[in-house]
């Protein structure tokens, strides 16, 4: 299928104020790279600059044809200090929402991607004694102030991910491994979204609110091995599962209990989705299986797998689904347009109400862990000059967006004769 039409897909860039904003802020990030957490000894402070840049992004936004963008806010540039807001940086946000308004470009706003003002760490973090209380307070002042310019809201951003690389694995911030705390602070996630999708509704009853679920497809090593195949099973279930049906639906999942006091209900106005890979399970082991298609960071490119996950969630949870993320490492731009093909063509084929595609990342951005050496934009970043340059899979995703679908000759001109790499073949 060379060339598709994708009618009832509407498509944005996503990106997270950590990754983008620059600054040099006190969060959980930047303790952490002080720290020497980062791969390449790179720090957040100044990642793509873009809160100096927005005027600048936003108009590149309008060149690409964008018409939704998903953005986060940085919490600790709003609450500096406990309890005390930052007239400006709300004023900057509100500078932001609004120049994207008047571009036609309507903005998802994530609430919470990853990023802790270092008070709140001081205070035990997610693990504090309040800390849904205090996540309250801030998604109450960002709806009250920034309201009249944002309906459309994501309250956490892949609270599998942050709990298992920050307690589990002790990859990221605060650096634990701990299965009890894990599980602890999921439970934490899953509360404090079910209560800011009520508090959202309550200050802003027509607001679309949903949670950014990272999901994975998790598959056996070997399909007749018994012990591969109850591993498949327990990781799909804890990393995922148990997360989307607790908040979802307002009811306990497995380890993750939910207070009493809130009632089962919908929590879930769309889905959001940020998908990526599949894991392939041996024992306890998650890798990759030899010789498939894998991409710079090595994880698999397995297209197929955005239905199927988007599948599994529809089937449990009918809601509107909207893919907040899907995107690719490459660092040299060789195979993301490919990509972006066809995992557009899976959701184009499929009879699931996929409204929204967001791809991650507008431009290359700060990485997390893997700092500024891993590129996931549309646009290359040049980290020294600040310099933006639209890449040839920018290009394809603005004629895909311009089209409303891929056209024969967009198929031809930048996504025919892509590979991607093999896993365990010489780069
Ligand atoms: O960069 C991240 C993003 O912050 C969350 N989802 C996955 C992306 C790529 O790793």
């Amino acid at each position: 299928m060379p060339g598709f039409p994708l009618p009832n897909c509407a498509l944005g860039v996503a990106t997270a104020a950590t990754q983008i904003e620059g600054g040099d802020l006190d969060t959980n990030w930047h303790r952490w790279a002080a720290s020497g957490g980062i791969s390449d000894g790179s720090t957040p402070a100044r990642a793509a600059d873009h809160w100096n840049r927005v005027d600048q992004d936003v108009a590149l936004l309008a060149d690409l044809g964008v018409r939704h963008y998903r953005l986060g806010l940085e919490w600790a540039r709003l609450e500096p200090e406990p309890g005390v807001f930052d007239p400006e940086a709300f004023a900057h946000y509100r500078d932001e929402l609004a120049l994207l308004r008047e571009a036609g470009i309507t903005p998802l706003v994530t609430l919470h991607h990853f990023s802790l003002p270092g008070w709140h760490v001081d205070t035990g973090g997610w693990l504090g004694a309040d800390a849904v209380a205090v996540f309250l307070r801030f998604v109450g002042e960002v709806v009250r102030r920034l309201g009249d310019l944002a309906s459309e809201w994501i309250t956490i951003n892949e609270p599998n991910v942050y709990a298992t690389q920050g307690y589990l694995y002790g990859v990221w911030p605060p650096g634990e491994r701990s299965y009890r705390r894990t599980v602890a602070v999921l439970q934490v996630l899953v509360e404090a979204h079910l209560r800011a999708y009520l508090l959202i509704h309550r200050l802003q009853p027509h607001a679309t609110v949903g949670l950014a679920h990272h999901l994975r497809v998790f598959t056996p090593a070997q399909a007749r091995n018994p012990a591969d195949r109850a591993s498949t099973l327990a990781s799909r279930y804890l990393f995922q599962d148990a997360v989307l049906a607790a908040t979802s639906t307002g009811r306990s999942a497995g380890p993750l209990r939910v207070p009493r006091d809130l009632r089962p209900g919908r929590y879930a106005d769309v889905h959001g989705i940020n998908y990526y890979s599949r894991s392939t399970i041996r024992g306890f082991d998650h890798g990759v299986a030899d010789g498939v298609e894998v991409n710079d960071l090595g994880w698999e490119v397995y297209p197929a797998g955005l239905v199927e996950v988007a599948t599994q969630v529809y089937r449990r949870f009918p809601a509107p689904l909207w893919i907040t993320e899907n995107g690719t490492c490459d660092n040299d731009d060789r195979f993301r347009a490919r990509y972006v093909y066809e995992h557009l063509a899976r959701i184009a084929a499929s009879p699931l109400p996929i409204e929204r595609y967001y791809h991650w990342c507008f431009t290359d951005n700060w990485e997390w862990a893997e700092g500024e050496a891993a590129r996931f934009g549309l646009v290359h970043l040049d980290f020294d000059t600040q310099e933006r340059q639209v890449k040839e899979s920018g290009l394809f995703y603005a004629d895909v967006i311009a089209h409303a679908g891929v056209t024969e000759e967009a198929h031809r001109r930048w996504v025919a004769g892509r590979h991607y790499p093999r896993n365990g073949a010489p780069r």
